[in-house]
């Protein structure tokens, strides 16, 4: 009865709701580079910006936003995913937020994915010096236009002659007589214009995305908008200096050493406000055309600045400081739903404009988002969401992929900026300023040990201190390879002490056994599990050798209890199946060891030229030590269906697991030597037996590496590797490379739990990273699935299989399962089938609401 309701209610409301998402209103959202607080609509009446002022009398202008880093891709790459720089490491140019967080889903992106049209036209995400990146184009469903350039570029384009410059030249300087389209911005209104017209006739709404590239210099206006300003009348700095008492490390080497009143700050100062009624134009002329096509009534429009600009104020030119000049942005949100010609004064960021958008729209705002929605002062603008306002400027002010040395963090509230400068691996704050707006709003005096404002002082740093939460220590192959930070669950955090064995969430199995000599009461062994899918069929292999029956225990004891092992004359053995559940009878692939007291050990399957190829190395027994070890390979002949020698790999030499892709197209596996030196082998593409060695790790190094595994980390260029450290540390080991597995970084002991047993890790076709271990320090037991996104920091922590020792697992990925092999006791070769299905929906049920 309930369900027939149901069904009843969902047939009314159905066509209503797809109505009601008919009716999403559209986003135009326009992006501007480097503009201040220097318009009409902000008080400064002799600037003139008409088509903004219009903008901001139809909405609600934000007395205090503020950017959250005064340089364009950090601020644009945190607005547009919602996350702080902190939480993104992107505080430089070069960097391409993807690079660290793969998976962030823009706000564009997310406007896609809801079923809108979501283009760009003109620079929005930044990417100069991002060429491989070049934008993002993920984000909207069709490619940017105009969108990649370097400032630079921007000359003159017209028919004919160029008409001459009447400017001074000076850094770009330019005025000429030539029609708006001769620059970008011109090009980017004509365009953006065409786009609104054809955006019109669609029957979905749209996220258009508009960025022009005005008033960053050059100032290079056409004439006409350098003639609605007199020279004389331009008003210039009257403050040319840095403030009293501040910090060297408040200011940047971009200095203005002139006069306040000088030809060149007066002609610069002119060209700024001829580039900003420029820019105001062709902001004008694409809302005249929203207005003409009727589409003003379901669109929602935006127009913010990725951060401010310094012109000779505090002696600086330029940006990239924490002043109030280069941290406070115009922002002016214009709804159909609100009222208009609002004003509010409280502190908004930047970061607030995703969620902002998000619920203005009725989408749901991704949990990673971490700015504040700014629809309540929408409603109400003399409501509040924000105590203070958090921008941060690094230093060096540039730093180029590398980790920044201090981080400026400056506060607003409604009276005072406080600025402190920390080191950015310690966190001790070196340096503090503190600007009272109340009586010096052109941050002159740096007040911080005034002691009348100690009381204020006091308060600022624990506002600070809520805001400025210390990031845990994030691994970056580049910038942080010495981080420990490798587990961080949704459920227990990143204390491995934390996690309690006994209750992880238990991944549903298909479980067959491969293989079982537990009713041999200890005297054989069966480990070292590997798999492969090739020819339609799945092909296990494994060390099947002669064991030690531990003395004193019955057969039945006997059956779970590891015998002794790695004898002379162990084997390798193999098995195929066509489902990975029901498994052919084991047969020999190796044959007995060449040479007497020698044995075969399982190294794993390789499907390289077509061919499959079975690793194995021949070992003087017992254990592993001593010369005369190699790594041989045999080959499945299909013509007779039986394995044939074919020839020697690599000699002095035990491999971990077999060879897998580099991103160079190389193959690369790690080894171990005889004398349990750990290194990597890079080649084996021109010929199977080609390798170049090159050092991993060795045992002078801090802990004691041993059985490493790597993998490609997201950004598809730079390596993970993995190491079990037998010094018994509790913990995996990691290093780094960058540059394809020739040298790695000084090796980091992890926060990831290790039992000291060999593990894999596996990049699955669903974008994260599975890696099969027994994460349990105490015991081989149980055996546990980790998952990551990033291949860095692991998050969901799973049970496989349990309440015995396990070890050994090898993971492969084929139609949509996993299928893990691993070995109990050291007496079966056992595997799991995995659906991806259960493992996802696992993954869900954890997910913070
Ligand atoms: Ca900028």
């Amino acid at each position: 009865m309930k369900h027939l309701l149901l069904l009843i209610l969902w047939c009314c409301f159905t066509p209503a709701i797809l109505n009601a998402s008919g009716d999403k209103p559209n986003v135009l959202f326009i992006a501007v580079d480097d503009l201040r607080v220097e318009l009409g609509c902000y008080g400064q009446s002799w600037v003139k910006s008409p088509n903004i002022d219009r903008l901001a009398e139809q909405g609600t202008l934000f007395e205090r936003a503020y950017c959250q880093q005064t340089v364009c891709n950090a601020s644009r790459a945190s607005l547009l995913t919602g996350m702080r720089p902190d939480t993104l490491r992107v505080w430089d140019l070069p960097t391409h937020f993807r690079q660290n967080k793969p998976d962030a889903v823009t706000l564009p992106q997310l406007f896609k994915n809801s079923g809108y049209h979501a283009q760009c036209v003109g620079k929005v995400f930044h990417n100069w010096r991002q060429d491989e990146w070049k934008g993002d184009p993920v984000s909207w469903s069709v490619p940017s236009v105009l969108h990649y350039n370097s400032h630079g570029n921007d000359k003159p384009l017209v028919d004919g002659a160029v008409p001459p410059n009447l400017a001074s030249g000076k850094n770009g300087i330019e005025c000429r007589d030539v029609p708006d389209n001769a620059y970008f911005d011109g090009r980017v209104a004509d365009t953006a214009v065409e786009t609104l017209r054809g955006l019109s006739k669609r029957e979905d709404p749209f996220f258009l995305a508009v960025g022009f590239w005005k008033p960053h210099t050059p100032f290079n206006a056409p004439k006409k908008y350098w003639d609605l300003y007199d020279r004389n009348d331009v008003p210039v700095p009257t403050h040319v200096t840095p403030p009293t008492n501040v910090p060297d490390i408040a200011l940047t080497s971009a200095r203005y050493k002139g006069q306040s009143d000088s030809v060149e700050l007066r002609e610069m100062h002119h060209g700024h406000l001829a580039a900003i009624s420029y820019l105001d134009a062709q902001i004008g002329r694409v809302l005249d055309e929203l207005d003409a096509l009727n589409l003003r009534q379901n669109t929602i429009v935006v127009l913010w600045s990725d951060h401010g600009l310094h012109l000779g104020e505090h002696g600086l030119t330029r940006k990239t400081t924490a002043f109030e000049l280069d941290a406070r942005v115009p922002l002016i949100i214009a709804t159909p739903k609100h009222a208009s010609g609002q004003r509010t004064a409280s502190l908004v960021e930047l970061l607030d404009l995703y969620p902002t958008l998000t619920e203005l729209c009725g989408l749901k705002t991704p949990p990673e988002v971490e700015g504040e929605s700014l629809v309540p002062l929408l409603s109400d603008p003399a409501a509040n969401v924000h105590e203070v306002a958090l921008t941060q400027t690094p230093r060096p002010n540039y730093p180029r992929v590398k980790m920044p040395k201090v981080m400026g963090y400056s506060i607003r509230t409604a009276r005072y900026r406080h600025t402190e400068w920390r080191d950015f691996k310690t966190n001790v704050v070196q340096a503090k300023e503190l600007y009272d707006h109340q009586n010096d709003p052109l941050e002159t005096v740096n007040v911080e040990s005034h002691d009348e404002h100690r009381t204020a002082v006091n308060g600022l740093a624990k506002k600070m201190a809520k805001v400025v939460t210390r990031q845990p220590n994030i691994p970056h192959p580049v910038t942080n390879p010495s981080s420990p930070h490798m587990l961080d669950l949704v459920t227990t955090g990143s204390d491995p002490a934390r996690i309690d064995f006994a209750k992880l969430p238990q991944v549903p199995s298909k479980h067959a056994i491969i293989s079982d000599v537990r009713d041999r009461a200890g005297t054989r062994v069966h480990q070292h599990a590997y798999l492969a899918h090739f020819n339609d069929r799945y092909w296990a292999m494994w060390s099947d050798g002669p064991g030690v029956p531990k003395p004193g225990l019955t057969p039945k004891q006997l059956r779970n209890v590891v015998p002794g092992h790695d004898r002379p004359d162990t084997r390798v053995s193999y098995a195929t199946s066509v489902d990975g559940l029901t498994w052919s009878q084991p047969a020999d692939l190796s044959g007995p060891p060449r040479t007497p007291g020698f044995g075969w050990i399982a190294r794993g399957l390789w499907v390289r030229d077509g061919q499959l190829l079975a690793l194995a190395s021949h070992f003087n027994a017992p254990g592993y030590p001593g010369k005369g070890l190699s790594l041989e390979a045999f080959r499945w002949d299909m013509a007779s269906g039986s394995w044939k020698a074919h020839g020697t790999v690599l000699d002095d030499t035990l491999n971990n697991f077999p060879p897998k892709r580099l991103p160079s197209g190389e193959f690369m596996m790690t080894r171990r030597d005889h004398r349990q030196q750990v290194s990597v082998m890079i080649g084996g593409s021109t010929a199977f037996d080609r390798w170049q060695v090159r050092p991993l790790a060795s045992y002078d190094a801090k802990g004691r590496p041993e059985e490493p595994y790597w993998y490609v980390l997201p950004d598809g260029k730079n390596l993970a590797g993995l190491i079990r450290d037998n010094g018994r540390s509790g913990r995996l080991l990691r290093t780094f490379s960058t540059n394809s597995g020739r040298t790695w970084s000084p090796i980091a002991r992890t926060n990831f739990p290790d039992a000291t047993s060999k593990f894999f890790v596996l990049r699955t076709s669903r974008g994260y990273y599975a890696m099969v271990s027994n994460a349990n320090p105490r015991r081989r037991d149980p055996l546990t699935l980790a998952i990551s996104k990033d291949g860095l920091t692991f998050t969901h922590l799973f049970r496989l299989v349990g309440g015995r020792h396990v070890d050994y697992p090898h993971i492969i990925e084929h139609d949509n399962n996993l299928l893990i092999a691993f070995s109990g006791a050291k007496q079966t070769m056992e595997v799991l089938k995995v659906s991806f299905d259960d493992v996802d929906g696992l993954i869900d049920s954890l997910r913070k609401p």
